[in-house]
């Protein structure tokens, strides 16, 4: 009589366990489904687009609304404008 009981608390066990690795494994697609969003957002092209008023591919200092300094920074090839290349190099 003492067999069925303990087969039971191991059927839980196992349960349990199966729960742990499943929300172990949603974890894991979740990190990669966030850094999909985060690889999107740093899509150099959608950096420029996002900022570009005038439409002529590259952000000059009047359309950048962050500090001058942030813009030297990304301005990799010192143009004075931030094209998707300089985001990219970024
Ligand atoms: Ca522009
Ligand atoms: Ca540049």
């Amino acid at each position: 009589m003492i067999r069925p009981k303990n087969r039971t608390r191991s059927f839980a066990r196992l349960f349990v366990f199966a729960m742990v690795w499943l929300a172990g494994a949603a974890a894991l697609v979740i990190t990669t489904v966030d850094d999909g969003w985060a690889q999107k957002k740093r899509n150099p092209d959608k950096a420029v687009a996002k900022r570009d008023r005038d439409g002529d591919g590259k952000i000059s200092p009047e359309e950048w609304d962050k500090s001058p300094a942030i813009f030297r920074k990304i301005d990799k090839d010192g143009d004075g404008f931030l094209s998707p290349a300089d985001f990219a190099k970024h």
